[in-house]
């Protein structure tokens, strides 16, 4: 499954390069982790703009290390009109992908991915191109966690993708 090879965590691969450098801090390695809570939102990305069309997906790991369940129950940017949770469903041969009702449950002990062909933000009506390592800020609210401000990077994903 591409979810499995998805959940690949580089940030090891990272340390490992850095290890034998001193002036490199973990709190800057891990500066594209976020922490609220007992959730921990990783590596959040949003799609590069192709051609005129204004409309992303945004990917990331949320993993919920507390006993207690949180839903993410939705999402805003100040660089975007609207932003949506979506889902894919297999309806025969095809893939569609459709709004998530009453949001998306994060529960306790586990780990959720956003990722192509699954779980995506879908972001609408973004102003100006994002390209390749832009950072986009995005606002996740919880149920319990509450409001967590992220900074997505513009990065294709390297698997799969995200058709519309
Ligand atoms: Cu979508």
């Amino acid at each position: 499954m591409t979810r499995i090879l998805h959940a690949a965590p580089s940030r090891r691969l990272v340390l490992t390069g850095l290890a034998g450098s001193l002036l490199a801090s973990p709190a800057t390695v891990a500066a594209h982790g976020y922490t609220a809570g007992t959730l921990e939102i990783d590596h959040p990305t949003i799609t590069p703009t192709r051609g005129l069309v204004p409309v992303h997906a945004g990917y990331m790991t949320i993993i919920n290390r507390g006993r207690v369940a949180d839903r993410l129950l939705s999402a805003t940017s100040p660089r975007a009109r609207r932003i949506e949770l979506h889902t894919h469903i297999r309806e025969g041969d095809m893939m569609r992908m459709r709004p998530v009702e009453g949001g998306v449950a994060i529960p306790a002990g586990q780990t959720v991915r956003f990722a192509p062909g699954g779980l995506h933000l879908m972001i609408y009506d973004v102003t100006g191109r994002v390209e390749e390592g832009d950072a986009v800020p995005i606002t996740l609210r919880f149920e319990r966690a509450g409001a967590v401000e992220v900074v997505a990077m513009g990065e294709t994903p390297s698997a799969g993708g995200h058709r519309h």
